[in-house]
């Protein structure tokens, strides 16, 4: 492979962006080589711009639940676009889209479309501030609920990567209203719920936690969160983002029986384009401007592009549920793979994660939070990356981020990725 190309651009697009991306694990810093820069995609496959071809296990980081460039998607985004680009003003897909989005999860009775995760989560927390009258909010330490201040605090994904887990440029003021706890870590939430009474607006929680590698709920979390938030008179926020309409048609209310107050979505529901969303019942979403005093506003929100490729890859969802269980064998195929080298290994459906902890044995148990997630040994991950992807397989240039299986990942690709990861030498790379 030569990524002559690709390394002409880098040069050329660190002089005008800093690091030479538009979002920073993108930089592949942490994996000690540079970036590939792409050329165009189809299913499973990405191509760059020197003509090397990658299985994707990135999907976008998340959207790409039919795989790349999905012909239906593509037609009713090109459909779309024949009619203008931006209204700022209502369209009926708008109203489709949210009818859709209610069907799947019935909890949210009303929606609001945005135009990133970022802003879905900012704008949930605002309403529960909004609704309950309160500050603070509890979050979890790993999980990453966007870029904006008060969430910026013990922060999975790019944070966790660049080992930066609270940002700089956040106000004190900000970052005091967010309270910290470890995931899994039942005893430390009810402390903070207790010592914070009646102070708390919401918990805000990735129901399964995929930004500090892929780490489920442990048996009764969810329960528990709810039973407290309950308790306490606080919301629940399920941060979707990267869960919704990817663990099942539902997302992890569905999966896990739990419900939560408000839900934020991102990625599958813009089906590849810069879309976003949060809800809940009426009750709370009335307070969001201008039923109410909540004030959020945005001049691309439910643009009608973005809003063509979330009905289209909603419908395609929804007409064929069967996705769901053929990503979820797939993926465990590939755990397996992962599993019968020694590594610890962690999946929920379509989301799993390899970890490389050194010395690693079955009995040690389940990485199930940040404290257990940074035990594992980056060298060897970006190893471990670049051997992969040298035999043409993309993960996510992070041991921080999901391997994301999409309904284009045929069994043939499937086994070509489980083959490359038996061929990979591990004790070389943990030496
Ligand atoms: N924070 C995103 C993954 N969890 C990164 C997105 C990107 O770099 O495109």
């Amino acid at each position: 492979m030569n990524w002559n190309r690709s390394e002409e651009l880098f040069d050329k697009a660190r002089q005008l962006m800093p690091g030479g991306v538009n979002s920073p694990v993108r930089a592949f810093q942490a994996v000690g080589r540079h970036p590939f820069f792409v050329e165009r995609a189809q299913g499973p496959w990405l191509i760059d711009v020197d003509g090397n071809r990658y299985l994707d296990y990135v999907c976008s980081w998340g959207p790409g639940i039919l795989g790349h460039a999905h012909p239906r998607v593509v037609e009713a985004v090109r459909r779309a676009c024949t009619k203008g680009l931006t209204f700022g003003a209502p369209t009926a897909g708008e109203v489709e889209l949210a009818e859709r989005i209610s069907t799947c999860v019935p909890d949210v009775e009303m929606v609001r479309l945005v135009s990133s995760g970022t802003e879905a989560v900012m704008s949930a927390v605002r309403a529960a501030r909004g609704y309950t009258g309160r500050e603070k909010i509890l979050k979890f330490s790993g999980n990453y609920h966007g870029h904006s201040d008060g969430l910026l605090v013990k922060a999975g994904s790019g944070l966790m990567t660049q080992s930066v887990p609270d940002s700089a440029g956040v106000p004190e003021g900000y970052a005091s209203c967010t309270l910290t706890a470890a995931y899994n870590d039942m005893e430390c939430v009810q402390r903070l719920m207790e010592e914070n009474a009646g102070k708390v607006a919401a918990i805000v929680v990735e129901p399964v936690a995929a930004n500090m590698g892929v780490v489920p709920p442990k048996k009764g979390f969810l329960e528990f969160l709810r039973q407290i938030t309950y308790k306490h008179g606080s919301l629940l926020i399920f941060d979707e983002v990267i869960t919704g309409f990817r663990l099942a048609l539902g997302g992890a209310s569905a999966y896990t029986g739990v419900h939560a107050d408000l839900y934020t979505f991102g990625k599958i529901v813009g089906g590849g384009m810069p879309l976003a969303a949060y809800g809940g019942s009426r009750d709370i979403m009335s307070l969001v401007a201008p039923l109410g005093a909540v004030y959020q506003a945005g001049t691309l929100a439910g643009n009608p592009a973005a809003v063509a490729a979330g009905i289209e890859t909603l419908k395609i969802l929804m007409e064929d549920p069967g996705i769901y269980e053929r990503i979820d064998r797939r993926a465990g195929m590939l755990a397996e793979a992962f599993r019968s080298r020694g590594l610890a290994v962690n999946r929920t459906g379509s989301l799993l994660s390899a970890f490389f902890i050194p010395g690693y044995r079955e009995e040690d148990g389940r990485v199930e939070n940040y404290e257990d997630a940074c035990k594992c040994d980056r060298e060897a991950f970006a190893a471990y990356f670049n051997r992969m992807l040298e035999r043409g397989i993309y993960v996510a240039p992070s041991q921080f981020e999901a391997m994301f299986v999409s309904d284009a990942h045929e069994e043939e690709e499937i086994a070509m990725t489980c083959k490359a990861v038996a061929d990979v030498e591990l004790t070389e790379i943990f030496s």
